[in-house]
Formats: structure tokens, C-alpha cells, sequence
């Protein structure tokens, strides 16, 4: 039995090289082993302020990304989280049965929020019960995500067992899958912050859609320190980031890696990192533009996902409102 992965993006800017490293790309890895499922989770972008005509552009610019990037609609349900309302219907009951202190924990709201304070919107403190909806309605098995996800599919983990206990069997519990190599891809100019989409400087992360030059420049940037050697020591963040990037792209050992750049210096370091970049995401952008010029196909192959999926979401519901004494 092929197990049932689900797990998905906010479009809530340009996809970067850690989305790509610490998500896509694994999902495109295991596609043919699993039983998958990939939502463009829109309803998560609106929980700080986005401009609508800039939310609507992100989601077509995200699903051509998931082609391009190799997820097949074939093996793959690929759909918007909004175009299967029982998403919301499914995280108002989970907030009505999730203890506020599970939310207060989160680090990610505490992070989001520590500016806004007063400001911060009553749907990024429940974003988590969202997500556990995203992820229960299809009675996932794996999530593949990067680093900073683990806590919120933990706490998905902890709404399930909570449901279970409360009003029966009816959730299978799941698992955050995470890779060793890239899974929290830090930022270019501040290697102490993790890549993210919606931080603005210029020269913070690589989008996927980049053009080279501008790749070469963001890298040439790119914090570093003011000792010699190359080697993978977490005590230098901007060096064992750099490294950590070009591992998950060779595919080279941590030894074979330290090996070739042994004697050089950090110019050569970024340079070749750059060629690496370059040269894989060189090929996902030209998809992206073939993908992205017959648009009605992608409508088509968001259709046929929702399609795909009425039955489970239909089951799973229908026990859920069973379970609480709704019908
Ligand atoms: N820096 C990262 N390194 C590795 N993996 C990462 N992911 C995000 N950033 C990194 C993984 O990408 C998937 C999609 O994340 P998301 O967009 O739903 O939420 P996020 O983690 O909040 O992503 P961003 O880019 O940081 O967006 P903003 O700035 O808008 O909050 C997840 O699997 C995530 O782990």
C-alpha cells in the first residue's frame, strides 16, 4: 500500500531556493512511491495583509512552479485550498476542541506576530488549526515539509489524537517527514534568520524564478566571515549555509565538498554555488514559461484534482459530523 502524502504551499510571495530545497523538491522525489496530494494553501496567505490582485497572480505563479518544478498530475492531486471549503468548515470544529495554550506555543505565531502585537488578525493565531484541517480532512499519512513546519504537523498530530479521544476513531494520525540535508535553508544576508518569502531585502533569498545575473549577485553578497577555510562547521552560519545549499544540489558528500574547495578561497566558494543554482533552476524556469503560456490546462489540472478528492473529503466529513452530533 503506497502511503498517503499531503502537504502544500502559501502562496504568499515568489517561491525561494528553501521552499524548493526543504519541500518541492522531495515531493517530486517520492511522487511515484506515494499516494500524494499538493494544495496551493491560499486560505493561510490571508491571515497578514496581502493585496488580492497580488494573492491571485501568486497562486497561478505557484501551481506553474509545482509543474515545472516535475510534480506530475497524473500520481498527484494538485489543487487550491479554497476550492474545497470543507478546509474551513473542518478547522472551525478543530478550533472549538483546540486548547488555546496548544496556539500560544507556537513559535512561528510568536515570531509573525511579535511586531504586529494588538494589530496581529485572530486567523494567524489559528493558522495552525487550519493547517490541521488541510492535513486531517484527507487522513494523511506523511507530511513532507522543511524544519519550521515540524511544530505545526506535531500539533495537527496532537488536534487528531484529541478528536479521537473526544468523539471516537476517525482521524488517522500523521507524521512530519523531514530531510536531513536543506531542511531549513537560512538567509543569504542573515544566516541566523531562516529564507522566507515575505522578507523584503533585496538580497535575503534566491526565488526560483530569478534570472542569472541576478543569482550571481545575490550569492556574491552573501554573508560569509572573516576566516579561510571552507569546511562545515555550524559555529559559522553563512559558510555552513552556502555549503549546505551546494550539498543539497551536487549531492556530494560533506568530505567530497570540503575536499574540492580545500585551498580556496570564498570567491571560488560562491562562484561555483552560483554555476549550481544556475544550472538547476536554468531548466525549471523554461517549463515554467512552457507551462505557464497555456493557462486553461493549468485550470484544467487544479478541476481535476478537486474531482479527484470529493469522495475522501465527503467521507471524512461525513464521520466527522456524525462524530459530533451535527447530524
Ligand atoms: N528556509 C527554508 N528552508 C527549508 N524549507 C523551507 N520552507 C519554507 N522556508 C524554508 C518549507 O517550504 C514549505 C512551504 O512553506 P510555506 O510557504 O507554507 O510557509 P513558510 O514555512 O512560512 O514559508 P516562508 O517561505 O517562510 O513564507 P512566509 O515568509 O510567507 O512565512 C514548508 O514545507 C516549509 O517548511
Amino acid at each position: 500500500m503506497k502511503k498517503r502524502v499531503f502537504s502544500g504551499i502559501k502562496p504568499s510571495g515568489s517561491l525561494h531556493l528553501g521552499n524548493y530545497l526543504g519541500a518541492i523538491r522531495n515531493w517530486v522525489a517520492d511522487q511515484d512511491k506515494c499516494e500524494n496530494i499538493f494544495c496551493v494553501v491560499d486560505q493561510h496567505a490571508i491571515t497578514v495583509d496581502y493585496e488580492p490582485a497580488a494573492l491571485r497572480q501568486n497562486v497561478r505563479e505557484l501551481v506553474g512552479l509545482y509543474l515545472a518544478c516535475g510534480l506530475d498530475p497524473a500520481p498527484c492531486a494538485l489543487f487550491v485550498q479554497s476550492h474545497v471549503p470543507e478546509h474551513t468548515e473542518l478547522a472551525w470544529l478543530f478550533n472549538c476542541v483546540t486548547p488555546m495554550g496548544w496556539l500560544q506555543r507556537m513559535t512561528q505565531f510568536k515570531e509573525k506576530s511579535d511586531d504586529l502585537r494588538e494589530q496581529v488578525s485572530a486567523g494567524l493565531f489559528t493558522y495552525p488549526t487550519l493547517m490541521a484541517a488541510d492535513i486531517l480532512l484527507y487522513q494523511t499519512e506523511e507530511v513532507p515539509v522543511g524544519d519550521d513546519q515540524k511544530q505545526h504537523v506535531e500539533l495537527a498530530r496532537d488536534i487528531a489524537q484529541r478528536f479521537n479521544h473526544l468523539f471516537g476513531e476517525t482521524f488517522v494520525l500523521p507524521e512530519p517527514v523531514i530531510r536531513k540535508v536543506a531542511a531549513r535553508v537560512m538567509g543569504l544576508d542573515d544566516p541566523s534568520k531562516k529564507m522566507s518569502k515575505s522578507t523584503t531585502s533585496d538580497s535575503h533569498g534566491i526565488g526560483l524564478l530569478d534570472p542569472p545575473a541576478l543569482i550571481r549577485k545575490k550569492l556574491s553578497r552573501a554573508t560569509t566571515d572573516s576566516q579561510r577555510e571552507i569546511v562545515f562547521d555550524r559555529e559559522r552560519p553563512g559558510v555552513f549555509n552556502l555549503l549546505t545549499i551546494f550539498q543539497a544540489l551536487s549531492g556530494q558528500s560533506q568530505e567530497e565538498i570540503e575536499a574540492h574547495f580545500a585551498g580556496k578561497g570564498y570567491a571560488q566558494l560562491k562562484g561555483d554555488l552560483a554555476d549550481l543554482v544556475v544550472a538547476t533552476l536554468e531548466p525549471i524556469q523554461a517549463r515554467y514559461r512552457e507551462i505557464t503560456s497555456a493557462p486553461e490546462q493549468i485550470d484544467q489540472i487544479l478541476a481535476q484534482g478537486v474531482t479527484r478528492l470529493r469522495p475522501l473529503v465527503e467521507a471524512t466529513m461525513t464521520r466527522v459530523r456524525c462524530a459530533m452530533g451535527l447530524r
